[in-house]
């Protein structure tokens, strides 16, 4: 029998060569890879507490290497064929996000591990789109790109191959993971020619810039990787002291004592060349589509915790229906999220958030007194550490500002569509997973291990 590398080993393979690939592509990119690897080395070194906690749950070792990306694809077989490829990765898709409603035609998911185990080891993730053809107006126009993207193959055929070696044989050997991981690359990487003419590019791209971004290129480039900072304002200030051209705003909650859920700052978008074929040579030009951007990651809200985030989101985003933008945002947000609580206790208690328990020594060394406390006597007598959750996932009002601010365009549009969770799975081929579910089980697994007396 020969042994298969685990799924895990393949992620991290990928995620790494990924990482190298996109760096040659955007040197931007290891610019703050640099930058983020500082802010994060000081922040630790400043708080103890910071790093206490990410060492009891696991996520200091996968620090450095902890990074999204994004795709879009055009048809639901590309996207099925992803989550096959994915799964091989040990990733699944979690998560549904409509961006019609913010103005983008597309809907999406994320691809990620699930388990507390995988997402220890490595947790990378891939935000994938997929083009919703039926948003395009012009008829004429949306046949030409359903033509163009049924003739285009994503996918190289050893990739093909490989995904259904896995499917057959239940894992790959570490030769045919290392072959894999440079096939499917493949289908990540950038091509600086369109695969059609210039008026046919210029034509997607006035139906809606993103729908140019998806038809017109041999394949779904990677169009950022994101590294995991500590301290998302250090960073975006590091950023600009090194003339980077970033993102006014950064997108989700505002800074906090205790984070929660995902902050997000971006560099705005290169103009690469474009050869297009057209007449003799082709037909030079740009397109702008790539970037680069950084995220600190915080505590998991439960519903009643989302609910409360969107709410006072809203509240901040509605006046003056200036959206996150406006001289006077980051006021807004503060004072709208002055009622949101900003204590560990308070958010556990009230149920606002997830935690992981864990004895500490002092418990460990008890277990007497352990079982004789109820889960909160513990937690008061230093028994047991209840440690923030982190959010894996994504926000579908932070990644839409991500896109707006990085189609090189201005446009505002809204898409009067629904949100369409099962054309969505039809396509894709299978359900996604409920992202509080998976951090439920997180909670209540740790609680279960712990043995205090409620
Ligand atoms: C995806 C934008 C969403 C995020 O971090 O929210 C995203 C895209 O531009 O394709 O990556
Ligand atoms: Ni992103």
């Amino acid at each position: 029998m020969t042994q298969h590398l685990s799924p895990d080993e393949i992620r991290s393979l990928f995620a790494q060569a990924m990482s190298r690939m996109y760096r040659d592509e955007v040197p931007l990119y290891g610019t703050l890879m640099e930058l983020v690897a500082e802010v994060n080395a000081a922040t630790l070194a400043s708080d103890a507490a910071l790093a206490g906690r990410l060492q009891r749950s696991d996520a200091l070792d996968r620090l450095d290497e902890e990074r999204h990306g994004a795709i879009r694809v055009g048809t639901p077989r590309e996207l099925a064929t992803l989550r096959r490829m994915f799964a091989v990765m040990g990733m699944a898709p979690v998560g549904y996000y409509d961006l019609a409603v913010a103005g983008v035609p597309v809907h999406a998911t994320a691809f990620r591990p699930v388990d507390a185990a995988s997402l220890a080891r490595n947790p990378f993730r891939v935000f994938t789109s997929l083009l919703r053809l039926e948003l395009i107006e012009d008829a004429a126009l949306r046949a030409e790109a359903a033509r163009i993207l049924d003739a285009r193959e994503i996918f190289t055929p050893r990739a093909l191959a490989l995904i259904e070696r896995f499917e057959q044989a239940g894992g790959l050997s570490a030769d045919e993971a290392a072959e894999f991981v440079g096939e499917a690359l493949e289908t990540f990487r950038w091509h600086s020619e369109a695969t059609v003419p210039h008026a046919t590019y210029q034509a997607l791209l006035a139906a809606h810039r993103l729908v140019a971004d998806v038809v017109c290129f041999r394949g779904p480039h990677i169009n950022h990787l994101t590294p995991r900072t500590l301290d998302i304002d250090a960073a975006q200030t590091a950023m600009q002291a090194r003339g980077i051209d970033a993102k006014a705003v950064i997108e989700g909650p505002p800074r906090r004592r205790c984070p929660i859920l995902l902050r997000q700052t971006s560099f705005k978008a290169l103009q690469e060349p474009v050869l297009f074929p057209s007449g003799e040579g082709g037909d030079a030009g740009t397109h702008t589509a790539r970037f680069g951007e950084i995220e600190q990651r915080g505590l998991a809200l439960t519903p009643k915790g989302r609910a409360l985030y969107d709410e006072l989101l809203g509240r901040a985003r509605a006046v003056g229906g200036a959206g996150s933008t406006g001289d006077d945002y980051g006021t807004r947000l503060a004072s709208a999220f002055a009622d949101f609580p900003d204590d560990d206790d308070t958010l556990r208690r009230e149920g606002l958030g997830y935690y992981r328990y864990t004895l500490t020594d002092a418990g460990r060394a008890d277990p007497a007194r352990v079982t004789g406390s109820t889960l909160d006597e513990a937690i008061a007598s230093g028994l047991v550490a209840a440690d923030p959750v982190v959010y894996e996932d994504f926000l579908p009002v932070s990644a839409a500002g991500i896109f707006q601010s990085n189609l090189g365009g201005g446009e505002q549009r809204a898409y009067a569509a629904q949100a369409n969770q099962a054309a969505f799975e039809a396509a894709l081929g299978a359900q996604v997973h409920d992202q509080f579910e998976i951090y439920a089980v997180v909670e209540r697994e740790s609680l279960a291990a712990l043995g205090t007396g409620d």
